[in-house]
């Protein structure tokens, strides 16, 4: 179990709440949850699912692509963390992918996904997802299911509350859970010195809307609380930003107590075409820092990392107006928008009631100055005044609320293990359903948009007890499909997921299915080291570095014999597929490489780097079973003493030299 903290008041409210009520405290098993209707979730052999599940993959870095309503894996895309399935981060053209400040990361912790939207909905062309721990944005192209970008954020430490995005895609944001000393200063200061030296920062980094390409337009320096999550506006409230934080306290130690010491925490109210004048007129001060922007190009089939060195930073006592502060209880989690940009939903952990705020009275509490004062020089807004009313008794520990577009919210409920779902307008519980067990996330498809898709609703549990069959000391990660169409919420399916899912939208397969990249075109690739032909393949010696330009295609790789390479020599094989056929790639992999293999896509070229670390023959193949020769799609790689003087030879079909002459016999100092 991943959340000790929840862990802990999950046993301790529990016990309490049963004592009080006893609300969902029913021992719940396997048995009792019997009765899905598990024939609307199935999707028929050779039929389609309805919706793309993109659900973020937690600790192992990735993300996984579902179908809804079946529950079905069909891809896992491979984001922060290398992959040896596909070569991700392995080969020579996607380590760049994974460089940071801190030099190469091939890890992360991966919470959540925003897709692209024009308009307040989904528009099928992109997705963000957050690298938590070595602070990363990532932006995936729904075409290829690739990611195509990866920029790291300075001045943060934690990317939690990331990514979340605004209604033209403007911007995605970018918040940093833990607050910690400036880059450019002198970070070396005692831990209790949090409240004088520690800051938070909100990053805005604006998308191409033509390329989708990320850049750190500003920050925002904040007070030192930590950032948890976030939404934007729309309709109404679009140009606005939502932020929950918790640990307003500024503790350093034992948050678990001394951050839940208040009764209120807060959810930052961000005026960001506000802060956009405060842009333009000068007022950001330029920071020096350093982050790596890595891009992956798909004519060059190869991504490069720059490292950038200055951001632009707004300071709030520069800039009135941009921010407020609106009082939370009880260490806020989630914070969600209703579709209509009116109502800002506020769920506090241990929080026994859900605050509905309301935009208008929030820009009338604005207006009137209805403040309770300041923290940190911000001004803190009146809660009553910027209250549309609160949603009490829902449950226990509330974390996130999505909507239906029906005026309905539905709110994951870790402590008692539900679904809550109630009327936005009157505040009304409509309806609650158990989970198993312990909710985290939830997505309803399109429930961050203006126009969710509703009809299903899809759970993500923390904790999975006895739903599957056991797999030794780890359990899969369990979701939950519920039919949301009904004035009751109905059970469909249980589904095992991978990873320790966070976040997820759902999105009509009808706006991404059609547009799939099938190949990439032979003609446009523009790797320095193709072949686009097997007549180009070569091997060239440069030093003790050997290229070998070599082509797959079914069922021969070109060259297949190999001779001349010395032990200790760095061999790269830069291996182009020539097919141009959808869905045949081909892979490459050889005997002790100290990587993955790779796995090359119709007309692309990717590199293999591997060193000879001892005389002999090596044999190299084909990795993906590409036809009923594919056993056949292999070659051998001779390795010389650095003594030797084997020639460089390559060749496939003929035999070079025409009589082979043994190796000499290995110099002193060439044994391994
Ligand atoms: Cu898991 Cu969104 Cu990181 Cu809540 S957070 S559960
Ligand atoms: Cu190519 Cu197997």
């Amino acid at each position: 179990m991943k959340y000790h903290y929840f862990k802990t008041y999950t046993v301790l409210i529990l016990t309490f709440a049963c004592l009080v009520s006893m609300q969902s405290c029913k021992p719940r098993t396997a048995q009792s949850a019997a009765g899905g209707d598990a024939s609307k979730s199935f999707v028929a052999p050779g039929k389609y699912d309805e919706f793309y599940n993109i659900v973020s993959g937690g600790f192992n870095g990735q993300v996984a692509v579902y179908g809804i309503p079946s529950g079905r894996l069909f891809r896992i895309i491979p984001v922060f963390s290398q992959s040896p399935e596909s070569g991700y981060g392995f080969s020579e053209e996607t380590k760049p992918m994974l460089n940071t400040s801190h030099g190469f990361v091939p890890w992360d912790d991966q919470h959540h996904i925003a897709l692209s939207q024009t308009k307040g909905e989904h528009d099928g062309r992109w997705f963000f997802a957050n690298g938590n721990n070595t602070p990363r944005l990532a932006r995936i192209d729904l075409t290829t299911f690739r990611t195509a970008e990866i920029l790291e954020i300075p001045n943060s430490a934690g990317n939690h509350a990331s990514p979340f995005i605004t209604e033209n895609s403007e911007y995605v944001v970018a918040a940093t859970r833990f607050s910690v000393p400036l880059d450019d200063q002198n970070g070396d200061v005692p831990i209790n010195t949090y409240k004088q030296n520690f800051k938070g920062s909100i990053s805005f980094i604006s998308v191409n809307p033509t390329s989708g390409e990320m850049n750190i337009a500003f920050q925002i320096r904040t007070p030192g609380v930590n950032f948890d999550l976030s939404r934007a506006g729309k309709g109404k409230s679009h140009g606005w930003f939502f932020f929950s934080c918790y640990n307003s306290e500024k503790a350093n130690t034992l948050l678990e107590v001394n951050a839940s010491a208040k009764d209120k925490d807060f959810v930052m109210a961000v005026n960001w075409k506000k802060a956009e004048e405060y842009l333009s007129a000068g007022k950001a001060k330029k920071q020096s820092v350093k982050y790596a922007h890595n891009v992956y190009d798909e004519n060059t089939h190869s991504a490069t990392s720059t490292i950038k060195t200055e951001v632009l930073v707004l300071d709030p006592a520069d800039c009135p107006g941009m921010l407020y502060l609106i009082p939370c209880p009880k260490s806020p989690h989630g914070t969600d928008v209703d579709p209509t940009g009116e109502y800002i939903v506020a769920s506090g952990k241990l929080a026994a009631s859900i605050p509905v705020f309301s935009f208008t009275k929030l820009q009338k509490a604005i207006a009137d100055k209805a403040f309770d004062g300041e923290y940190d020089g911000i001004p803190v807004i009146k809660y009553e005044a910027a209250l549309h009313g609160e949603v009490v008794k829902p449950g226990l520990g509330p974390l996130h609320t999505e909507f239906d577009g029906l005026g309905n919210g539905y709110t994951s409920m870790f402590v008692s293990s539900e679904i809550v779902k109630w009327n936005i307008a009157d505040l009304k519980v409509l309806d609650r359903v158990p989970t198993y067990y312990s909710i985290g996330h939830l997505s309803v498809p399109g429930g961050p948009t203006a126009k969710p898709h509703g009809k299903y609703m899809i759970a993500y549990n923390k904790i999975t007890k006895d739903r599957y069959l056991p797999t030794g000391p780890e359990l899969t990660q369990s979701a939950q499909l519920f039919d949301i169409s009904g004035e009751k919420m109905k059970l469909l399916l249980d589904f095992p997921t991978t990873g320790e899912p966070h976040y997820a939208e759902a999105i009509p397969a009808a706006l991404i299915s059609g547009k799939q990249r099938k190949i990439f075109k032979i003609e446009e690739n523009t790797h320095p080291y193709a072949s686009k032909g097997e007549g180009q393949a070569k091997v060239e010696r440069k030093g003790n570095q050997v290229h070998v330009w070599m082509t797959a295609i079914r069922s021969h790789l070109t060259p297949d014999n190999l001779e001349g390479v010395k032990l200790g020599d760095e061999v790269y094989f830069h291996v182009t597929n020539l097919e141009q056929d959808w869905d045949v790639p081909h892979g490459f992999a050889i005997k002790g490489a100290n990587n993955a293999e790779i796995l090359i896509m119709p007309g692309e070229t990717q590199t293999l780097k591997w060193v000879a670390d001892r005389v002999g023959i090596f044999p190299f193949y084909c990795t993906d079973f590409c036809s009923a020769l594919h056993q056949e799609m292999q070659g051998y790689l001779r390795v010389s003493p650095v003594a030797s003087n084997t020639a460089l030879l390559f060749s496939t079909g003929t035999n070079k030299p025409a009589v082979s002459t043994p190796a000499e016999p290995a110099a002193e100092g060439d044994k391994k």
